[in-house]
């Protein structure tokens, strides 16, 4: 075999997830904190607010990981991850990474205002944001993260979701933090580089980790990886890193990109979308990608 055919494992090989934890199959949050884990190291140290998380971790006493977890309020994973940096450096302890690990509802819209005031204050936190795009852990219910067109329990149907799902990364941008980026499962390897370049950086940084949920999606738990590759070769969602909101990087080049249909079609919560609705589905997007090519390239 030639040099060059030779597979080579990138990733760290540390594992500091246990295989004994609660989440459902093919949950994309759980294999998002197995990567993280990878990038991060032994030496962190999360805030866990309400969410899908703070149950697939385990029961008190048992945790599926070997690092701290403090389990917080809903909307204060980014004030108690400011104040437990605060307390651990009170303690002798600069190096442990805290990290503030929350789902959309617990950042796009009930901890906001936390997470706001902790970018504003350039707090020394990690912020981490896994997507599962609705409140998964309560049921399904839609969040200002669901996108257009998408069912949940509380946009049935006949009335699914008609408004476009908020842009957080521009909302972080606009605090010009020192570090942002975007990532997907289905890249390992950019998510893990990103996030031990995040770690080497001072003050807030902020991660927004798209994360499928077979459960709430009604997508096949096989399917994961492969809506994680889709959701970015549509340009749904680019994977971009930006430094004090702008230096805009796109990370992972799409040179054809696939039509949103591909995407759609692999997921019960689409299913009732007429030709027109996804018709709209795949402007929206054009209009997106081409403003984020201005901005970093594309
Ligand atoms: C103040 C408050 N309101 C509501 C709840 C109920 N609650 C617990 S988890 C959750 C859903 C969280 O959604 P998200 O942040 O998207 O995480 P996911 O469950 O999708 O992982 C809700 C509404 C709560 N625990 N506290
Ligand atoms: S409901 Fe979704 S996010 Fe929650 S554990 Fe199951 S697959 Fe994961
Ligand atoms: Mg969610």
């Amino acid at each position: 075999m030639s040099k060059d055919n030779k597979m080579r494992l990138t990733l760290p090989t540390e594992e500091l997830m246990g295989p004994g934890h609660l989440a459902c199959q093919g949950c994309g949050a759980a294999v998002a904190m197995r990567l993280v884990l990878k990038g991060l190291g032994p030496k962190t140290a999360f805030c866990f607010p309400a969410c899908c998380w703070s149950v697939i971790d385990g029961p008190f006493p048992h945790s599926a990981l070997e690092v701290s977890v403090f389990h917080c309020a809903f909307e204060t994973a980014a004030a108690s991850a400011s104040g437990l940096k605060a307390g651990l450096e009170m303690t002798g302890d600069t190096e442990t990474t805290v990290v503030a690990w929350a789902g959309d509802g617990g950042t796009f819209d009930i901890g906001l205002q936390a997470l706001s005031g902790a970018a504003e204050r350039n707090e020394d936190i990690i912020y981490m944001c896994y997507d599962n795009e609705a409140y998964m852990n309560t049921g399904i219910q839609r969040s200002s993260a669901t996108p257009y067109g998408a069912w949940t329990t509380t946009t049935p149907v006949k009335h699914f979701k008609n408004r476009p799902k908020k842009d957080i990364d521009a909302i972080m941008a606009a605090h010009r933090i020192p570090y942002q980026a975007t990532a997907s499962i289905a890249y390992p390897e950019d998510l893990v580089k990103k996030v031990k370049k995040a770690k080497t950086i001072q003050g807030t940084r902020f991660f927004h980790i798209y994360a499928p949920c077979p459960a709430g999606w009604k997508s096949r738990p096989e399917d994961t990886i492969k809506l994680s590759r889709l959701v970015v070769q549509t340009g749904i969602f680019p994977i971009f890193e930006m430094e004090n909101g702008e230096n805009c990087v796109l990370n992972i080049k799409v040179k054809e990109r696939k039509p949103v249909k591909d995407y759609l079609r692999l997921q019960g919560r689409f299913r009732h979308l007429t030709d027109e609705e996804i018709q709209h589905i795949q402007d929206d997007t054009d209009a997106h990608w081409a403003r984020l090519a201005k901005t970093c390239g594309a």
